[in-house]
């Protein structure tokens, strides 16, 4: 079903699940062509979470800063193309909660093991604010939390399940986000990890 979380934002409950096969069978073709890296924030602060990238763009972080890159930064190779599933399911997706005309440029893979959290922040280095961002959750669940448009606002949590698809647009795409801390576990086909698929579009314009 879809649920409205917030204004112009959409929880599509269980969206992934029907084709969660071909969901892993992508992620794993990404991972195998740009493992998931270690990163560090500008600060030099190593994150928790590891991330690869698919599409014309990453997001990636380092000494650096961060930014979108056409490459990894750690060797200079390009990051494989998005492939058409999913592009195709965000697509959908987009258009399910009343986003049509989506065209994802980035699909960054966020994987979390027991104990890896995402501070609260705002995904804001994407050229057009306009542009929705989908969120997709395999494996283990993970409490999520979002608040406002400032850091001070006052946050909501839910818990976020395998196969779960959110969709971000409107006056919500601005709004601060984060992962707690994910809980020991093992979920039946990915095992003690969490994988986030979050596409943008990073440089084309909605
Ligand atoms: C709410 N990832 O990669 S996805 C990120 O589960 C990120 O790995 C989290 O935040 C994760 O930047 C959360 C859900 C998400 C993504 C973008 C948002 C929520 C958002 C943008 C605006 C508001
Ligand atoms: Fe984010």
């Amino acid at each position: 079903e879809r649920m409205a979380i917030d204004d112009g934002a959409w929880l599509l409950r269980g969206w992934a699940l029907e084709q969660q096969t071909q969901w892993i069978a992508a992620v794993q073709q990404v991972l195998a062509l740009q493992p998931l890296r270690a990163s560090c924030t500008p600060s030099g602060k190593p994150m928790s979470v590891r991330m690869s990238n698919c599409g014309a763009y990453g997001w990636v972080t380092d000494a650096a800063g961060y930014r979108y890159s056409a490459t990894n930064p750690d060797t200079g190779v390009a990051w494989p193309a998005m492939p058409d599933f999913l592009r195709d399911q965000a697509v959908a997706a987009a258009a399910a909660a009343g986003y049509p005309g989506y065209a994802p440029d980035v699909c960054l893979v966020n994987q979390y093991l027991p104990g890896a959290r995402m501070g609260l922040h705002r995904d804001a280095d994407e050229q057009d604010w306009a542009a929705p961002i989908v969120s997709v959750s395999l494996g283990l669940p993970c409490r999520f939390q979002w608040g406002g448009l400032e850091r001070s606002s006052p946050v909501r949590r839910f818990t976020l399940l395998h196969g779960d698809v959110l969709v971000w647009g409107g006056a919500t795409r601005m709004a601060y986000h984060g992962v707690l801390p994910l809980q020991d576990g093992a979920h039946p086909l990915l095992g003690p990890r969490r994988w986030n698929l979050t596409f943008r579009m990073a440089r084309s314009h909605y």
